[in-house]
């Protein structure tokens, strides 16, 4: 199985409640290491950009507004099997339909103010670390 990257986020609403150790522990003993990390408070246009995949969705909205609505804590996991192993420990996005245990049943409220964002593909985990980190680019292969 193959080292890789994925890009996390620690949406506003988890970083509200405090429970950014929580959520560190939880990568740390699924074997994920954190090689970049950064708080920020995104601006629209960030937030907008960095989903611009959703543009079209009647949620897109709402979303953006979401994620400027506090400051989020961000950081790149490597691991094995990094990805999927990161959407595990994240669950389902509407945290109702979260599995017992993963982060999103623990401390996500609703579908909007679901705790967490992970990389949901290689491409996409390439592209969202070098949005953020864009230095770490430079490193092939992950
Ligand atoms: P994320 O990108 O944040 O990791 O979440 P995800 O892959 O599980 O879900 P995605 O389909 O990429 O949607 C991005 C975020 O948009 C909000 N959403 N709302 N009301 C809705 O039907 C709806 N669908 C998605 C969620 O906050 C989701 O995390
Ligand atoms: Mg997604």
């Amino acid at each position: 199985m193959a080292v890789e990257r994925t890009l996390s986020i620690i949406k506003p609403d988890a970083v509200a409640k405090n429970v950014i150790g929580q959520i560190y522990a939880r990568f740390e003993n699924a074997g994920l290491k954190i090689v970049a990390a950064k708080m920020a408070w995104l601006s629209a246009q960030e937030a907008g950009e960095f989903y611009a995949v959703h543009k079209e969705r009647p949620f897109y909205a709402e979303l953006v507004k979401f994620m400027t609505s506090g400051p989020v804590m961000i950081q790149v996991l490597e691991g094995e099997n990094a990805i999927a192993k990161n959407r595990d420990l994240m669950g389902a996005t509407d945290p109702k339909k979260a599995a017992p245990g993963t982060i999103r049943a623990d401390f996500a409220e609703s579908i909007d103010a679901n705790a967490v964002h992970g990389s949901d593909g290689q491409d996409t985990a390439k592209a969202e670390v070098a949005f953020f980190f864009p230095a770490m680019a430079v490193y092939a292969g992950r």
